[in-house]
């Protein structure tokens, strides 16, 4: 369990003047930016946050979330990243089940979260602090200690906890710089979630390469072009919602050639965006990762773009994927399901043992998802998962919100799939049996009340009865028959 230093301090000692955080029209280098942490971190302290604690974030991408992210790390806390479109209940609960000590949330969020201790980011940090916590210097970090939790669901059952180490962090982002390789002048542009992976995954970079992060708070196509075009961006990481609206805004341009990396990922690619991209001379390399592997695992690299097309690529550096199924492993061209090893894999299931073990053996985890590795070891993964809807690279558990629609007094059974959708890939259609009529308004409502707005179903169907099997289990593939011509 090796020991690390506090990496945003080694880096603003090693590279002080290199610019950390471009957003707006504001510039941080790393020297300001491990002073403003310290300062932070020493105001986060006499709020009463103390080493070890579980601090929720549930802040919008901001100058002001990476430096409370860096602050809550500083003191030895664990970050518990929550998803800012979460229903009230949905956060309640994960911040009960990881058992958070504080949330620190922008003033917009604290009526989700009005019940717990609520530390309000934007009153915090308006005092200037004279003396930092000398404590500040004896917290030590590991490999092994958490450093961030990330809940996701499963395909049953409640959201679970990810534990992702100071280890992972580190792992992922030299896996990755050694496939995408580095350069002092790289910039990363920021503009996914940074309280997903994939935006949290940028911020580690960053510190750990000395790279800068151009920060978009909010996504939108034009400026995430002119960022490319105009802000020295290198690299940018985006799931296909934001890659498809990025290449109709882009019309006759070109992105400049510094521009290296279009790193796509989150949810599946279609193919005639690859192609797109490679028309308009875009260097798109898609990727597969997910939380419980700290972002990408395995990724295209740049001399396969052409020929590989389609395929996610090879594992990163010190990773391996199998192919499994009945218990065999798969042989090329062969279907089945995708395991995962490598240094980057979660140490488990925050308070779910028995979750975790089910999930990692041997240091293998299954991650539930299909694909195959064709002869060359190129792994394509396919879009066979009838219990996992991803729209817009946010995931959409069918089974979640079936339970919902069950705790209507009108509703006797239901079933839910994803069905494709132009602008988010897929969107969940629900389909319920009716104890006494209701309007499908009145059923939109009462899920918009429990659910992200983004897990509210955008289609209903009324049917008599829904497809099950002798084991009374829903057989959502045959719900997809159903209404074949509708979304086709
Ligand atoms: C696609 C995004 C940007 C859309 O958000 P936008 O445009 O900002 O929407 P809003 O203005 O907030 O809302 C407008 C209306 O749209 C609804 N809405 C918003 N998002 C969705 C959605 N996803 N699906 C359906 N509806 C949505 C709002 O509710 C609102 O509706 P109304 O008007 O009715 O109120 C945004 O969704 C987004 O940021 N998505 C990306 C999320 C993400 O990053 N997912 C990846 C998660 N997976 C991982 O992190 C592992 C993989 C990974 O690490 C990775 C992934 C990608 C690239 C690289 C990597 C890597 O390995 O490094
Ligand atoms: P998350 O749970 O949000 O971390 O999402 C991870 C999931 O996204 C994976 O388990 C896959 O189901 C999906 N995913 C990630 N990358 C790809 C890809 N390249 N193609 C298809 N699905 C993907
Ligand atoms: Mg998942
Ligand atoms: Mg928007
Ligand atoms: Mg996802």
């Amino acid at each position: 369990n090796q020991e690390m230093p506090n990496l945003l301090k080694q880096r603003a000692e090693l590279t002080p003047k290199r610019l950390a955080i471009k957003a707006n029209n504001e510039e941080v280098t790393f020297e300001q930016l491990y002073k403003r942490v310290q300062q932070r971190a020493t105001i986060l302290s006499k709020h009463g946050i103390r080493e070890n604690q579980h601090i929720a974030i549930l802040m919008r991408n901001s100058v002001e979330m990476i430096e409370t992210i860096h602050a809550v790390i500083a003191l030895g806390a664990v970050a518990v990243m929550l998803n800012v479109r979460l229903s009230e209940q949905e956060l309640a609960w994960q911040i009960d089940d990881v058992e958070a000590e504080y949330i620190i949330c922008n003033r917009e969020f604290q009526k989700n979260v009005k019940v717990y201790k609520t530390i309000v980011c934007e009153d915090l940090f308006i005092h200037h602090v004279e003396e930092i916590l000398p404590s500040l210097s004896q917290v030590s970090f590991y490999h092994d200690k958490v450093a961030t939790i990330m809940y996701t669901s499963g395909t049953t059952g409640n959201p679970k906890g990810v534990m992702q180490t100071y280890g992972n962090h580190w792992s992922s982002a030299i896996s990755s710089a050694l496939n995408l390789g580095l350069q002092v002048n790289d910039r990363w542009l920021l503009s996914v979630p940074l309280f997903h992976i994939s935006g949290l995954s940028i911020l580690m970079r960053s510190v750990i390469y000395g790279i800068g992060v151009v920060l978009h708070e909010r996504f939108d196509a034009a400026k995430m072009n002119q960022a490319i075009m105009r802000d020295g961006v290198t690299i940018v990481s985006v799931v296909t919602t934001m890659l498809k609206q990025m290449i109709e805004q882009l019309e006759k341009e070109r992105y400049p050639e510094s521009f290296r990396c279009m790193l796509v990922g989150g949810g599946p690619v279609p193919e005639k965006y690859l192609l797109e991209c490679q028309e308009k001379g875009i260097p798109v390399y898609q990727s597969y990762g997910m939380t419980e592997t700290a972002s990408q695992v395995v990724t295209l690299t740049p001399e396969d773009s052409l020929v590989k097309i389609g395929s996610a690529g090879k594992p990163l550096f010190l990773n391996q994927i199998k192919i499994m199924k009945n218990g065999q492993e798969c042989q090329p061209n062969e279907e089945g399901e995708i395991f995962v090893k490598g240094p980057t894999i979660t140490k488990g299931y925050w308070k779910k043992e028995e979750a975790t073990n089910k999930a990692i053996k041997n240091g293998w985890l299954q991650t539930g998802d299909q694909g195959y590795v064709d002869e060359d070891g190129f792994l394509y993964v396919l879009d066979r998962r009838s219990d996992l809807i991803i729209s817009g690279g946010e995931n959409v558990y069918p089974a979640q919100i079936e339970s919902v629609l069950l705790t209507h007094p009108n509703i006797s059974d239901a079933g839910v799939i994803g069905v494709k959708d132009e602008k988010w890939g897929q969107s969940p259609h629900a389909f319920v049996v009716l104890k006494e009529s209701v309007e499908i308004d009145e059923i939109r409502a009462f899920c918009q009340e429990k659910l992200a707005a983004y897990k509210v179903p955008k289609y209903y169907t009324i049917v008599d009865e829904l497809p099950r099997n002798a084991s009374n289990k829903l057989l959502r593939r045959k719900l997809k028959d159903l209404i074949k011509d509708n979304h086709d």
